[in-house]
C-alpha cells in the first residue's frame, strides 16, 4: 500500500483487511482526495485564506491566533526532524495538560508526518511504559511539570530515546530550540491513509490497547457529528475537561473549533471551579464535560444562567435523564448526549436539543449506522436489550491486538455495549455488557437504578452493581455516595430503596445499600464498576 511513512511499524501492525470494518463513504462530505494532511485542513487551510489573525488557543495568560498557532507548531516540527531526527511514520509521545503548547506539539507531530501518542497526565511510569512500548515510541515532548514519571518509563528501556521538555528552565528546553528555528514548516505530504494518532484505550477494566487513527479519520469525525448535531459557528468559544489524550477532549476542544475558524479554551485543570472561572473569563459558548461534572456544576445554576453558554455536550458515560433535567432546570440549557469510543475516534449516535429525549443516546449520526442485535448477529426487534453495533467512516483498528476480532464481527464494530431501540428508533444505553445484573433471571441495567436514585435530593454520586447472592444468583447492590449533611444509616437505606420502587419495578431494586465517601473513577470520568465489584468480594 502506498505511504509517505519510512517508519512502517504502525502501518505493520493494522489489523489485515478481512479483520476491519467495514467503512461508509457514501456522503458528500466524505469524499477525500488521495493526499491528505489533517494538519494543512486544520490549520494553515484558515492563515491561507486570510484568517490568520483570528484567535484560536486561549489560557489563563495566552491569547494566541491562527498564525501563532501555526508559528509555533511550525516551529516544533522543525525541531523534531532537524535536531531529534523524527521521519515520518515514528510515534512521538505527548505529555503535558491541556494548554496551547500541547495543542502546537500536536499539530507539530502531524504536519511532520509523524503519529501523534497523547497520554493522559495522571499516568505513571509503569503504564507510560507500556504505551512506550506498544506503541514503540521514539520521541516525546513532555511538560516539564509532568517529566518524572516519563524520565523514570524512559530509563526502562524500551527505545524512548529522545525527550524534549517545554515550559521548564534550561538550554536543552523545547522552547530554547523552537527559537533558533523557522516558524515556515512544509507538511509532510501524508495520504489519506496514512496513521496520523495512536488513540490508547484500557476501557474500564485494564490492559492498555492503541487504536490507530488515519488523517481521513480525523476529518471524517470534523465532517459528520459537528456539523450534523452540534452546528457551532466561528464565533463560538469551546471550553471543557477532557483531556487532548482522550479523543473526547481531541476532538471537542482542538479539531471541532478548529475546523471551523472558530477558538478553544484549553485548561491545565479543568473541576468545575476552574471550568466556572473559564466560561466567564474567556466568555466560553460551548462546553464539553462529562454527566458528573454537569452534577456538579448544575449547583452554580445562577451563575450559569446569565453565562454566555450555549451549546453543552455530555459523552463519555451514560447520561443519567436526572442529571439532564438538572441541568435543564439550572442553565436553560438542553444537554447534547453522544456515544463515542476511541476506537470509533468520535460521537456516532447522539440527538441535539431539539431533538434530545430523556434517557436516551439518540439517534445514528449521518453517516453511521447503528443496530442492535442478539448473539447470533440477528437485529433485535424495537424494545428488546442486545449487543450495539455500528459501522461509518471511521472505525476500529487496534494496533497489534487478537482483541480486534472481538470488536469487529462481520464489518461491524461491537462496542461492548446493551442497547435497546425504541419504536421511534432512538438507542437506550442500558450497559456495558459485562456489567448487566441478571438477579432470578431478570435483567436488570445498573444505570436504569442509578438514575432512580440520583432523583433522591440526598444522593450525589452512586455505583449498582450485581454481587453473589445464593437465592438468586446475583442481587443489585447501590453504593452510594451522599450530599453533605444527608443521614447515612438504615432509615435512610429504607428511604431509598422506597424511593426507587415509586420509579422502577420492584425487582430492581438495590437490596443491598453501603454508603461511601467517594466512587472510584477513570481519568476519563468512567465509574469503574469491576472496581467496585472487587471490593465487595
Ligand atoms: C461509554 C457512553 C452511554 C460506552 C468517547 C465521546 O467515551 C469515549 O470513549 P471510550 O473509549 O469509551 C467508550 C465507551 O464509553 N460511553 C461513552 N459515551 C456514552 N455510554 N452514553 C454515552 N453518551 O460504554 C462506550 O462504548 O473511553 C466519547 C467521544 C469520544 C470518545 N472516545
Amino acid at each position: 500500500m502506498q505511504s509517505s511513512h519510512l517508519d512502517r511499524f504502525v502501518l505493520d501492525h493494522l489489523p489485515p483487511s478481512d479483520e476491519q470494518p467495514e467503512y461508509l463513504f457514501e456522503l458528500p462530505e466524505l469524499q477525500f482526495g488521495e493526499k491528505l494532511n489533517c494538519a494543512t485542513e486544520l490549520l494553515d487551510r484558515h492563515i491561507a485564506a486570510g484568517n490568520g489573525e483570528r484567535v484560536c488557543v486561549r489560557a489563563p495568560g495566552v491569547t494566541w491566533t491562527y498564525r501563532e498557532l501555526q508559528a509555533n507548531a511550525n516551529r516544533i516540527a522543525n525541531v523534531l526532524v532537524h535536531e531529534m531526527g523524527v521521519v515520518p511514520g515514528n510515534r512521538v509521545l505527548l505529555r503535558a495538560p491541556n494548554s496551547p503548547m500541547l495543542a502546537a506539539s500536536w499539530f507539530a507531530v502531524i504536519k511532520a508526518g509523524a503519529i501523534a501518542v497523547a497520554t493522559m497526565p495522571l499516568l505513571r511510569a509503569k503504564e507510560l511504559k507500556s504505551v512506550i512500548r506498544i506503541a514503540r515510541v521514539s520521541h516525546a515532548l513532555c511538560d516539564a511539570t509532568l517529566a518524572g514519571e516519563l524520565q523514570l518509563a524512559a530509563a526502562d528501556g524500551g527505545g524512548l530515546a529522545d525527550v524534549r521538555l517545554f515550559n521548564g528552565v534550561g538550554t536543552d528546553s523545547l522552547e530554547v530550540a523552537m527559537a533558533r528555528s523557522t516558524d515556515r514548516f512544509d507538511n509532510v505530504a501524508t495520504i489519506a491513509t496514512d496513521p496520523c494518532i495512536l488513540g490508547f484505550t484500557s476501557g474500564t477494566t485494564g490492559v492498555p490497547k492503541a487504536t490507530v487513527h488515519f488523517h481521513r479519520d480525523v476529518m471524517a469525525v470534523c465532517a459528520c457529528w459537528p456539523r450534523e448535531i452540534l452546528r457551532a459557528r466561528a464565533d463560538d468559544v469551546f471550553i471543557g475537561s477532557p483531556p487532548l489524550a482522550f479523543t473526547f477532549g481531541l476532538g471537542g476542544l482542538l479539531l471541532f473549533p478548529l475546523s471551523i475558524g472558530a477558538s478553544t479554551v484549553l485548561l491545565e485543570k479543568a473541576g468545575s471551579a476552574q471550568l466556572l472561572e473559564g466560561i466567564a473569563q474567556f466568555r466560553a459558548t460551548v462546553l464539553f464535560t462529562a454527566p458528573t461534572s454537569y452534577r456538579a456544576l448544575a449547583a452554580h445554576g445562577s451563575e450559569l444562567r446569565t453565562s454566555t453558554l450555549r451549546k453543552c455536550v455530555s459523552a463519555g458515560e451514560a447520561l443519567p435523564a436526572a442529571t439532564r433535567a438538572l441541568w435543564k432546570q439550572a442553565t436553560g440549557i438542553e444537554l447534547i448526549d453522544g456515544i463515542g469510543a476511541t476506537e470509533m475516534l468520535h460521537i456516532f449516535i447522539s440527538a441535539d436539543e431539539e431533538h434530545a429525549r430523556p434517557g436516551a443516546t439518540g439517534v445514528a449520526v449521518r453517516g453511521y449506522r447503528a443496530e442492535v442485535v442478539d448473539e447470533k448477529g440477528q437485529v433485535l426487534p424495537a424494545g428488546q436489550v442486545g449487543q450495539l453495533r455500528v459501522k461509518g467512516p471511521t472505525g476500529c483498528r487496534y494496533l497489534a491486538d487478537s482483541r480486534q476480532r472481538s470488536y469487529v464481527r462481520d464489518g461491524w464494530n461491537y462496542t461492548g455495549d446493551a442497547y435497546l431501540l425504541d419504536a421511534d428508533g432512538y438507542f437506550h444505553y442500558q450497559a456495558r455488557t459485562d456489567d448487566m445484573i441478571i438477579s432470578a433471571g431478570y435483567n436488570i441495567a445498573p444505570s436504569e437504578v442509578e438514575d432512580a436514585l440520583l432523583m433522591h435530593p440526598d444522593v450525589a454520586e452512586c455505583g449498582v452493581i450485581g454481587v453473589p447472592d445464593e437465592e438468586r444468583g446475583q442481587i443489585a447492590k447501590a453504593l452510594v455516595v451522599l450530599r453533605p449533611g444527608a443521614p447515612a444509616g438504615e432509615e435512610q437505606v429504607r428511604a431509598l430503596q422506597e424511593f426507587v420502587k415509586q420509579t422502577v419495578a420492584p425487582y430492581k431494586t438495590p437490596r443491598a445499600i453501603s454508603f461511601v465517601t467517594h466512587l472510584p473513577r477513570t481519568e476519563t470520568g468512567k465509574l469503574q464498576r469491576f472496581l467496585l465489584r472487587e471490593s465487595e468480594k
